[in-house]
């Protein structure tokens, strides 16, 4: 019998990634432990992102969520190890930047800039269906 590593799906999104931090974002991740399984720099389409945000849909912040992550190329990465899923969540803090603890990457490295939708970095899957369902959008290879 095998057992399958946990992944997760990270995304250094549009503000991360212009201000030149997926180095940072992924030096923490392997700090932390996790293997980088896959990586690849992409602008996302609107439709990828209308299927990866769907269960956002209808939302305030849904189509100001779309507008910025399709604004300019992302650092898409598959992660893997025992539990990445939540212990990358727990590396990436709140989803509001201005609460997220200090020693997050949101904490650390975002803060509130007055938009519609908070740019916060760092996108990382929240559940095992999750993760499965979101590498098959940004990895259709995999
Ligand atoms: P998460 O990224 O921490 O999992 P989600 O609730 O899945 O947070 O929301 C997806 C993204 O939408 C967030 O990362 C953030 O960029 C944005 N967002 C979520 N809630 C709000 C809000 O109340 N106001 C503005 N933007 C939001
Ligand atoms: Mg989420």
């Amino acid at each position: 019998m095998t057992t399958q590593t946990e992944r997760s799906l990270v995304l250094v999104k549009p503000d991360g990634f212009s201000r030149g931090l997926t180095g940072e974002v992924l030096r923490r991740v392997e700090a932390k432990g996790y293997t980088i399984a896959a990586l690849a720099v992409t602008t996302p389409t609107r439709k990828q992102l209308a299927e990866h945000y769907a269960e956002h849909e209808g939302k305030p912040f849904y189509e100001p969520l779309v507008d910025f992550m399709s604004s300019g190329p992302v650092a898409a990465v598959v992660i893997e190890g025992h539990r990445c899923i939540e212990g990358f969540r727990a590396l990436a803090g709140a989803t509001d930047p201005t609460a997220a603890l200090p020693g997050t990457i949101r904490g650390d490295l975002g803060r509130d800039w007055g938009l519609k939708v908070q740019q916060n970095i760092v996108h990382g899957s929240d559940s095992a269906d999750s993760a499965t369902r979101e590498i098959g959008i940004w990895f259709p290879e995999l």
